[in-house]
Parts: C-alpha cells; sequence; structure tokens
C-alpha cells in the first residue's frame, strides 16, 4: 500500500508540501492541473513544474486526481472523439512525467454534491453535509448560482466554465438513460484503455457521490452491480476503480468490505473515509475513526490487507477542526489525522519492525 494525499497544487491549496511531508507515511501527492478544462490537452511544462515541486519534497507525482471528461464523451456526441484523442495524448505525457494511476468520474454535469459545506458535529468542528430532501425538492439552477456566488471556494465539477452552460447541458441530457451512459463509457474505455496498455497507466473511475441519480440526471458508478459491469466493459487490469468508501458508503446497502474482496486486484487506488447515514438519507462526513460513522474502516482496511493491497490510497475528505480555514473537505489537520489512524490500522495487521539502532548511525 502506497500513502498518497491530495494536493491542489502551488497557489491553489492552504496546505503546503512542506506541511504534507510532514504527515508519516506520505509518498505521492495526488494531484491535477485544475485550471485544464475538461476535454483539454495538458500541456508537458505544466505537468513537469508540478513533478519538478512534488520532487523537491521527496514526493512523486504517481496518482492524478482527475483527468475530467469531457460532457461530449459522458452525452455519446460525435464532437466526442476529438476529446478522446486529447485525452490519449494526455495520458502518454503523464506516462513519460511518471504517473501510473489516473482517478476519474463519468458523472454527468455534477461532481460531489452537498447541501452545507460547514455543518456543525457534536463536537464543535463543521463537516460536509447532505441534505437528502432538499437536493430532492430544490431546482438546481438555483442551487448552482449560489455555489457560484460564493468567491470563497471553487469544487471540482462546479468550475465557472462549466456553470456558465448549465441549462444547456441540462437540456442535452433530456432522454439519456443510464444504459446510454453505460454505453458511452464503453466507448470511451475502448478508445483509451489501448493507450494506458502500451503507456502503463491505469485508469481508476470514481463512484459517483452520491451514488445515486441527482436532479433527474443518470448517475451509474452507484453500486457492486454496476461497478462489476464497468470493469467488464473493457476487461484489462488497466480499466481500475477508485474504490471510495465515502462516496459508496452513502448508500447503506453497499457493502464495501464485499465490493474490495471482489474487486481486488482492479482498485489500483483507494479513497476511506468515513460518514454517518441517518435514517431519512441524509448523511455527514465524519472522523476516519470506525466508530464515527456508519462505514466499516477497521473492515474495510482489513479486507484491503488480506488481499495484497499494494496499490494507492488516501484520506478523502476530512472535518474543519482547529479553527483551520481551507477547501471545504480539502484541511490539512483533519485529513492527517485521518492518515495516522488509516496507517495504525494497517501497521497492525503486519509485522513492521522499527528501525535498527545500526540504520541510524551514519
Ligand atoms: C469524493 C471525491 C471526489 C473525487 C472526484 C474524482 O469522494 O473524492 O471529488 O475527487 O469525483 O473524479
Ligand atoms: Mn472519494
Amino acid at each position: 500500500m502506497r500513502m498518497g494525499f491530495r494536493w491542489y497544487g502551488e497557489g491553489n491549496d492552504s496546505v503546503s508540501l512542506k506541511q504534507i511531508k510532514q504527515i508519516p507515511g506520505v509518498e505521492t501527492i495526488v494531484w491535477a492541473l485544475h485550471d485544464m478544462q475538461a476535454g483539454e490537452e495538458w500541456p508537458m511544462e505544466k505537468i513537469l513544474e508540478v513533478k519538478q515541486q512534488a520532487e523537491h519534497y521527496g514526493f512523486t507525482i504517481d496518482v492524478v486526481e482527475s483527468v475530467n471528461v469531457h460532457e461530449d464523451i459522458k452525452l455519446g456526441l460525435l464532437s466526442r472523439d476529438r476529446y478522446i484523442e486529447n485525452y490519449k495524448r494526455t495520458i502518454e505525457k503523464l506516462s513519460r512525467a511518471g504517473v501510473k494511476v489516473i482517478c476519474y468520474n463519468f458523472m454527468p454535469v455534477f461532481d460531489w454534491i452537498r447541501t452545507d459545506l460547514y455543518k456543525e458535529l457534536e463536537d464543535g468542528s463543521t463537516a460536509l453535509f447532505y441534505e437528502k430532501s432538499k437536493v430532492d425538492n430544490i431546482d438546481p439552477i438555483e442551487l448552482v448560482n449560489k455555489i457560484a456566488n460564493n468567491p470563497d471556494y471553487t469544487m471540482p465539477g462546479w468550475e465557472p466554465g462549466r456553470l456558465e452552460n448549465l441549462t444547456k447541458l441540462f437540456d442535452a441530457y433530456k432522454g439519456v438513460t443510464e444504459e446510454d451512459l453505460f454505453q458511452h463509457l464503453r466507448y470511451f474505455l475502448e478508445g483509451i484503455i489501448p493507450v494506458c496498455e502500451e503507456n502503463d497507466i491505469k485508469m481508476a473511475i470514481h463512484p459517483d457521490d452520491p451514488p445515486w441519480p441527482i436532479f433527474g440526471l443518470p448517475r451509474i458508478i452507484t453500486n457492486q452491480a454496476n461497478i462489476k459491469r464497468v470493469l467488464k466493459l473493457v476487461d484489462s487490469p488497466y480499466n481500475g476503480v477508485t474504490l471510495c468508501s465515502g462516496s459508496l458508503g452513502s448508500n447503506p446497502s453497499n457493502n464495501l468490505v464485499n465490493m474490495v474482496k471482489e474487486f481486488a486486484g482492479r482498485i489500483p487506488f483507494a479513497h476511506v473515509r468515513n460518514i454517518k447515514v441517518y435514517e431519512n438519507g441524509d448523511f455527514i462526513e465524519t472522523s476516519h475513526r470506525g466508530q464515527d460513522g456508519t462505514v466499516d474502516i477497521v473492515g474495510i482496511m482489513k479486507a484491503y490487507h488480506e488481499n495484497g493491497f499494494n496499490g494507492y490510497i488516501r484520506p478523502d475528505h476530512g472535518r474543519h477542526i482547529w479553527d483551520e480555514k481551507c477547501r471545504p473537505g480539502y484541511g490539512l489537520y483533519d485529513r492527517a489525522l485521518g492518515i495516522m489512524y488509516l496507517l495504525g490500522i494497517w501497521d497492525s495487521l503486519g509485522r513492521q519492525l522499527p528501525l535498527t539502532y545500526e540504520s541510524i548511525i551514519h
């Protein structure tokens, strides 16, 4: 298992590489060029700039999250081929820079959705919260405007460029079914996986968050059966999943331990985080500790260990604690606590030797 930490880049993150360096066990940053639009080919100079910054602190840049997929690909439009070509070129460049895994998602229009970014938990910290009835009853355009007008943050999937076209996009998705989405994903994978095989880059699809249709838009990366189907669309070890326990865990009928067992070998990247799901379908993000939420974090880590997991892993969203000002869900403190918890479980499952006295004498 190799530990990673998501970093939004110089000038774009409240957390510095210097700080990340002081979290035990982190080997790679999980990064992206966040100013690139979906569908654009990534420039090599910008990739190498991040590589240089990371290597200065001894990190690799093995995991990219995400290279976003253009909506025309998800919609299955004729123009998709151009964007698939760009995607292939980006894969080749990332491979040349040393990248091993690309995380991406196939959610129409939006990435993750929450109704409150700073909901107070019992301990006085705040965290991302999803109120089901609110999303079920809200006008999506109204919600998006509210978020777009708050200059304090951007979220993946909520970049201004994407928000402008929202009404048009909703129209374009009218009549697009789940089955259509599967077929569009197949077409995309058939295009890129041979390039991944040649360039030794594993694709890892992130589950939909939350894992059910929202605003009348279809969502397919939602449960065990559907993930199994995605892995078979192109049955190659280079077509994998980012198994995100928090996203999938917000539907209590998803059994994450079973998924780790079934998909072992096809999980190049794991997101491990906890959430607390309420009976009415609401959920709140909690600390990573198993007892604090409804996701079986210890069981999941054990299942990874038993199945010889040697992929990348990262803590996912954290709470906002100790008055930290940061991107919602992406502060330093709670994610660092999350790492120590995950490493604590992991190290207790195998024999971890302390340093020898000889090894510390120079
Ligand atoms: C939620 C997060 C997501 C993820 C993207 C991947 O669990 O991990 O925002 O980064 O969906 O494309
Ligand atoms: Mn995730």
